[in-house]
């Protein structure tokens, strides 16, 4: 079993949990999601954690994405191999870069992760880790990111055919435990029956 700081759980038992403090290139879900940028060739953040961790066959893959499709623009995902990592696949998904939230920022954050969950699951994945997209290098806010990131999800997942477990790994306790306040609010807001908060155990 997983550690999770704290979980959503759903109707159909499908679950979204909440770790930290946590390397998301530890994880053994079926895949992960890098925060990547346009180019898809590497940067700094997790993107470099995860092109360090994955080795070399991660960026051959993303150059022949980008030979092929062009550069990725913010709000859409692709797949590659998870090469050394314990993981299978990396999700590479660009966020948007936050400049006041008169750009749409939102919209393309929350395509991001709905892209990255459609990817997957048209994969057949069945559990998939997030770290928090956009909110180290390109500056969103971690309270707004992590209320649009928890609500995407959350509305996202029931209906995928494949995924089952969608895991937010978060580098820091501030972020974990802001990413965890808006779980709690979501489940305050929702149905009792369609979805229970329950703290956990890491
Ligand atoms: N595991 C989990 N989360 C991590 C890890 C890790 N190993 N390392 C960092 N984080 P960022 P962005 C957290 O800057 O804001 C890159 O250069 C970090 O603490 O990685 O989407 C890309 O190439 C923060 O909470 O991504 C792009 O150019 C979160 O991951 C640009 O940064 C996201 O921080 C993307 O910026």
């Amino acid at each position: 079993m997983s550690d999770f700081a704290a979980r959503l759980i759903f109707a159909n038992g499908k679950t979204i949990e909440f770790d930290g403090p946590a390397d998301i290139t530890k994880e053994v879900t079926e895949a992960i999601v890098n925060a990547a940028n346009s180019t898809l060739l590497g940067g700094g953040g997790v993107d470099a954690a995860i092109h360090h961790a994955g080795g070399p066959s991660i960026l051959q893959e993303c150059k022949r994405i980008v030979a092929k499709i062009g550069t990725l623009p913010a709000g859409k995902a692709v797949i590659t191999t998870g090469g050394r990592l314990a993981a299978k696949y990396v999700v590479h998904t660009v966020g948007p870069v936050y400049r006041g939230g008169r750009d749409h920022e939102a919209e393309t954050l929350a395509s991001s992760y709905r892209a990255s969950i459609e990817v997957a699951d048209d994969h057949g994945i069945r559990s998939l880790a997030f770290p928090s997209i956009s909110t180290g290098a390109y500056g969103y806010p971690i309270e707004k990111a992590a209320a649009i990131a928890v609500r995407t999800v959350a509305e996202t997942l029931p209906a995928c055919a494949h995924l089952q477990n969608i895991r937010f790994v978060l580098f820091d306790i501030i972020t974990r435990n802001i990413y965890v306040t808006a779980a709690e609010k979501l489940s305050r807001l929702s149905p009792s029956t369609s979805v229970i908060f329950e703290k956990g155990h890491s």
